[in-house]
């Protein structure tokens, strides 16, 4: 009989290729090393390290598929996929630092930017000597992008913006800010601008007291007449489908990501199961145990195996968005879910920040939550199943 292992039931290890396999484990051990030891306390004191982007790019986890003459590492949309798990099994906080500068601020940069811009931000994105956030979300249009009120007005030299956005990972210690606005000049379309920290009239504000997502920091974007100039201004796109772009590829990094949280909480459950006693037997020796696990189990490994089909896809530049939907929605949805039986599972300890499964917990309702909701991912889908738009 062939040998089943319940830690990699269809034997993902051998569909990856040796460098995506070197890939994986180094960014196990730095998460493992350095990441885990700072967690805890970086939960509960709700605190932000800087100093990890800089770790990070020294592993060359930042922009893992973003060329190498700009100081990425030219890898594949796997390769990223397996860095955002490894991570994630850490904390969905530190997964969500590297994912926006990867994905929502290095990826626009170089797919949308002037070789100038591709230059001076890049490699400094790269190495973590920068730290880049991503402004979508406003205040009054989370779900409906469209609905952005920041405006950019044309002037002499450049561009005035004016606006607030919300809800933005990193922006209160970010060095570069990508922002998208309706642009007067172009006909009222989004457009998006690089701006750098320190201009007249551009703050970061931070949001406090969250109750989710705790070791990644969150803050506002207020522009209030920040004048900029055209080399600002990303010039090869235009329209929703420019953050729509990075979106597929951060959404598609949290599917896997999502599951490396999952799959901490699976194994913690896991172990807990056995080691504790309860009725003078294991706990994981209970029928209601065991059912538990084995629907963990399968949850996470079906949800690895899609994933890996998106990115290989991805990589062929194939890939549909509606794919990147069905992904990120069913993979946030049950590694939520998983952490809450995790949760369950470990009884009272289970509320321990000792245990680490109610962190995975509450950061999993905000992964359910950003990217595009649960349900809006649902809606997309629809979309595409009847031809029939169901937002408005
Ligand atoms: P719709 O009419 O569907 O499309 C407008 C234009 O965009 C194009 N497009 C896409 N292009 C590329 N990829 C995609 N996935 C695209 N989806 C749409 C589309 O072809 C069209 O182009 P054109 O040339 O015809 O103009 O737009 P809509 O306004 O009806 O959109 C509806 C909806 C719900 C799909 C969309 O607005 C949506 O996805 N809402 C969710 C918003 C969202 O995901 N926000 C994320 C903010 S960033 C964030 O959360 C970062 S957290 C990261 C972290 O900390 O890890
Ligand atoms: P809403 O759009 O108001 O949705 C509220 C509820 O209504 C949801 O359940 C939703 O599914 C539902 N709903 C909405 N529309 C419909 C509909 N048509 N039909 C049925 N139900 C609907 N944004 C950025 O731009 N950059 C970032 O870096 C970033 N980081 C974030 C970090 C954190 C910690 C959080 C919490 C959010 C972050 N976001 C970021 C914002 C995130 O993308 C939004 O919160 C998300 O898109 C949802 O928007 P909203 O909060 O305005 O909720």
């Amino acid at each position: 009989l062939a040998r089943f292992n319940w830690e990699d039931p269809f034997r993902l290890d051998g569909q990856l290729t040796e460098d995506e396999r070197a890939l994986r484990d180094a960014a196990h051990n730095y998460a493992q090393s350095k990441l885990q030891p700072r967690v805890k306390d970086a939960f509960a004191n709700e605190v932000t390290d800087p100093e990890i982007f800089r770790e990070m790019g020294e592993m060359g986890l930042l922009g893992v598929t973003v060329p190498e003459e700009y100081g990425g590492l030219g890898a594949s949309y796997v390769a990223y996929g397996l860095v955002s798990r490894e991570v994630e099994r850490v904390d969905s906080g530190y997964r969500s630092m590297m994912s926006v500068q990867s994905s929502l601020v290095m990826y626009p940069i170089y797919a949308y930017g002037s070789e100038e811009q591709r230059k001076k931000y890049l490699p400094k994105l790269a190495s973590g000597e920068f730290i880049g956030c991503f402004g979508l979300t406003e205040p009054d249009a989370g779900s409906d992008p469209a609905g952005m009120k920041t405006v950019a007005k044309k002037t002499a030299n450049g561009y005035v913006l004016n606006g607030s956005k919300m809800w933005i990972s990193n922006a209160p210690i970010a060095d570069v800010f990508v922002v998208w606005a309706k642009s007067e000049a172009h006909g009222g379309k989004i457009r998006g601008f690089i701006l750098d920290k320190g201009m007249k009239g551009l703050s970061a504000p931070k949001v406090k007291d969250k109750l989710s997502l705790r070791a990644s920091i969150t803050g506002e974007i207020v522009m209030e007449n920040v004048e900029i100039g055209e080399d600002a201004l990303l010039p090869h796109i235009e329209g929703l489908k420019g953050p729509f772009g990075c979106l597929n590829r951060a959404r598609y990094g949290i599917s896997w990501g999502a599951l490396g949280a999952a799959e901490f909480c699976y194994h913690a459950a896991r172990q807990y199961g056995l080691d504790r006693k309860q009725f003078n037997r294991p706990l994981a020796q209970t029928q209601l145990f065991q059912l538990k696990l084995a629907n963990m189990m399968t949850e996470i490994s079906l949800g690895l195996q899609a994933s890996l089909q998106v990115g290989r896809l991805m990589d062929e530049a194939n890939a549909a968005p509606e794919m990147v939907s069905i992904v990120k929605r069913n993979n946030c949805g049950k590694a939520l879910e998983i952490a809450r039986w995790a949760r369950d599972m470990h009884g009272g300890n289970g509320i321990s920040q000792d245990f680490h499964v109610i962190r995975h917990m509450v950061n999993l309702e905000t992964v359910n939550t950003y990217e595009g909701t649960h349900d809006v991912h649902a809606l997309i889908l629809g979309r595409a199943i009847t031809g029939l738009q169901a937002f408005y």
